[in-house]
């Protein structure tokens, strides 16, 4: 049932959380923009892909390295909402392209907050930066017992971390200096049937899948004892939205307040298609093997590994949970039961 009749731009519309977030706002009842990147045009695969799923999506070209396309973009919808959810956003690739991922992930924030103030719109849109978990860094010394809150030290080990807190630092600066109404969410790790296969959790589903199908042998990965926050990315875009309907712009963590290793995600994705997981060996000679054929069905690729990992992240929802109402829905056992069934159904050509 329509809510409103309010306009958002979304930017990074194509990505995992665009698609949540769109059709979300979608239902709300907005008019809803969104931003993809590159020389497409409506005969393109990937256009024609999103505008079949999603047709009610006004599709507008405009890269976040490009100020004078995001500058018309806001001259002509005049947006009241706008989410910034483009970015790099893979934290592996951002060491291998460290000076790109400052560009988008951290510059291009400015891009949009500029964007907006020579559009003439600033004391009139509110503005949405996808800020992050990784921006903590999970080292011992500064994470707190029940989890990194809104006040918790910085301390970012990637490329991508350090871009993701010049974002979160420059939209706090024009939030004081120029009045705006703009916030962070500070999110941990959230995941779903639309995360790109590049993030461990879904090559680990779609990887299981397969397995089961018989389309693939064993799945190759990196540091399995990592610990994530992680939940459901559909919860996650209610958050967001419920941040930008208060009176006043504050910045606010989501989080489960559980964390699991990889290992734990490996156990429980395989136990989704019949598969008790045991472990064998050490080290970069560890392997997950079924426990009832003795087949080798996991190994580790150092290939995978960081040249720093953040080892272990848990955030503390209270503040979203107490001024925003905003809870999660899917849990931990239910996230990985869900990517696998999707992604069964998908390798199955269901
Ligand atoms: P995602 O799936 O990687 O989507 C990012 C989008 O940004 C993609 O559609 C990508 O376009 C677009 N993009 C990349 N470079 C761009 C550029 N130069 N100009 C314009 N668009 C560009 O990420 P996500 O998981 O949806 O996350 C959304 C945002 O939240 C990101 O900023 C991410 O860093 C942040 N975040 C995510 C999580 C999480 O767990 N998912 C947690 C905290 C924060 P293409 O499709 O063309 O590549
Ligand atoms: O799935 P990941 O690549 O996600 P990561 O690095 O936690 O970043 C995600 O969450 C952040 C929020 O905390 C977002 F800001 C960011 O944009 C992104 O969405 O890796 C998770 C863990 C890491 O410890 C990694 O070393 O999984 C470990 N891992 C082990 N093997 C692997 C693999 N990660 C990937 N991508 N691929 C592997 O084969």
């Amino acid at each position: 049932m329509a809510e409103t009749t309010k306009r958002a731009l979304i930017t990074g519309v194509a990505g995992q959380d665009g698609g949540h977030l769109a059709k979300l706002l979608h239902e709300k009842g907005y008019e809803v923009y969104g931003t993809i990147r590159g020389q497409m045009e409506a005969s393109h695969p990937r256009y024609r892909q999103i505008k079949e799923e999603m047709p009610y999506i006004n599709l507008v070209m405009a890269d976040l390295l490009d100020l004078a396309a995001l500058t018309r973009a806001m001259q002509e919808i005049k947006p009241d909402e706008v989410y910034n959810l483009a970015a790099i956003s893979h934290v592996g690739y951002s060491f291998r392209d460290p000076i790109l991922t400052a560009d988008v992930t951290g510059k291009g924030v400015l891009h949009m907050l500029e964007a907006i103030r020579l559009a003439g719109l600033e004391k009139t849109i509110r503005f949405y930066q996808a800020s992050t978990s990784e921006m903590y860094g999970g080292l011992e010394y500064n994470r707190p017992e029940t989890g990194y809150t809104e006040e918790a030290a910085f301390h970012p080990r990637s490329p991508y971390g350090v871009a993701k807190l010049y974002g979160y630092w420059i939209t706090k600066n024009y939030r004081e200096n120029y009045g705006m109404y703009a916030l962070s969410g500070i999110l941990f790790n959230h995941e779903g049937e639309r995360r790109g296969p590049e993030f461990v959790t879904r090559k680990i589903t779609q990887s299981v899948a397969r397995i089961k199908l018989g389309k693939q042998e064993h799945i190759e990965l990196g540091n399995m004892d990592a610990k994530r926050d992680w939940g459901y990315a559909g919860d996650y875009v209610e958050g967001m939205w419920r941040m930008l309907q208060q009176d006043q712009p504050n910045d606010y963590v989501l989080a489960t307040g559980e964390t699991h290793s990889i290992r734990e995600f490996c156990e429980l994705a395989f136990k989704e298609i019949g598969v008790e997981l045991t472990w064998q060996g050490s080290g970069v000679d560890e392997t997950g093997v079924d426990a009832s054929t003795g087949k080798t069905l996991l190994k580790i690729n150092p290939e995978f590994f960081r040249p720093s990992e953040v080892d272990l992240l848990l955030g503390d929802p209270t503040k979203a949970e107490t001024e925003l109402g905003w809870k999660r829905a899917v849990d931990f056992p239910g996230l990985v039961k869900l990517m696998v069934e999707h992604d069964l159904k998908l390798e199955a050509g269901q």
